[in-house]
């Protein structure tokens, strides 16, 4: 018994701790074994030997009990001396990404808008013919109903060509004033070297009552978002159509490679088109049932803007899913 207690009292880790425990009160266990001797004794003889083993098996298990509590704790501590991570490190470079050129601009282009207090909306990518064209006054004759241009499923139903069913559905389920954008894949049945059948788009609206919202504000919303993602370029908004604005306009930055002096990627005007925009056509306002309002729209294809600011000179790169390719992100 002392040697068993001698034993504990050097214990070095829970393993040792762990077969002198067996050793003591396993199954055949010096300590089990006094226990399976008390059949063979009688009356007082008995008594005095069962409360002789019980003052060791306490003993023995009061000092067990500490040494694991003091175990215990020791080992804690190591592990925690000794797995101690150095966060102040840097990390391996080839881990490191800004994620994929497409959602890295989607992102910088929503968080200017969250910015100013436009609600980020989302809507479904299949559509009716509705929320798609009829509401946003492409009447059924217009070439982009054609089956050229939309993916159709037999029901009638259609892959939205953009993401401006998302504003009419926005504006059907609100009342103004509105302010919102709407980012996402879009789906057109186009396939080339500047067009792949699925690319993204960010749209922008704005409605409020009355006549309190211009073309002015448009205008100055849209000259700072663009310095605010290519920096310091000249802003040119040219007259142009849409069927859900009027009056319209493309606008233009100053070429971001030759600083406007003409180059490849600006075909030599020394200027790109980065987005389209206008006032919200007064047919568009009586398909969601609004009346006495005003509001600006606006929206751009993020593939051209990440092309533009990540360096990227081929469309079809971001979708290949090439590790080469997306690790210099
Ligand atoms: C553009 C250009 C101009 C636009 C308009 C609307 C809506 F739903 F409010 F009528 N959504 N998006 C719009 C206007 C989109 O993209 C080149």
């Amino acid at each position: 018994m002392n040697t068993l207690i001698q034993k504990l009292q050097s214990v070095k880790n829970s393993q040792e701790l762990e077969e002198i425990r067996l050793e003591a009160l396993g199954k055949k266990g010096i300590i089990t074994q006094k226990f399976s001797e008390l059949k063979s004794l009688q009356g007082e003889e008995k008594r005095q030997f069962a409360q002789e083993i019980n003052t060791i098996k306490q003993e023995f298990e009061s000092l067990y009990y500490l040494k694991k509590t003091q175990l215990q704790t020791q080992e804690l501590q190591d592990a925690l001396q000794n797995e101690k991570i150095d966060v102040s490190l840097f990390a391996s470079r080839s881990h490191r990404s800004l994620g994929h050129p497409i959602n890295y601009t989607k992102d910088r282009i929503i968080d200017y808008f969250m910015h100013l207090g436009y609600e980020l909306c989302m809507g479904p990518l299949i559509e009716d013919d509705f929320h798609n064209f009829s509401a946003l006054n492409l009447p059924e004759y217009h070439p982009a109903r054609d089956m050229q241009d939309t993916f159709y499923f037999n029901d009638g139903m259609l892959l939205r060509t953009h993401t401006s069913p998302v504003q009419i559905r926005t504006m059907q389920a609100q009342t103004p004033p509105i302010k919102m954008i709407c980012p996402g894949p879009t789906f057109r049945r186009d396939y080339d070297l500047t067009h792949t059948p699925m690319f993204h788009q960010v749209e922008g609206l704005v409605v409020d009552n009355g006549s309190q919202t211009s073309f002015a504000n448009l205008k100055y919303t849209l000259q700072d978002f663009l310095r605010h993602i290519f920096g310091d370029v000249k802003v040119r908004f040219r007259s142009s159509f849409f069927p859900f604005t009027e009056p319209s306009a493309e606008v233009d930055i100053s070429c971001v490679f030759c600083k406007g002096a003409g180059c490849r990627v600006c075909s030599n005007t020394g200027w790109l088109e980065i987005l389209g925009c206008g006032v919200v056509d007064e047919y568009v306002f009586e398909a969601v049932g609004y009346h006495n309002v005003s509001g600006y729209a606006f929206g751009m294809g993020i593939e051209r803007l990440a092309m533009l600011t990540c360096g990227v000179n081929d469309l079809r790169s971001f979708f290949e899913t090439d590790l080469r390719v997306l690790e210099q992100f």
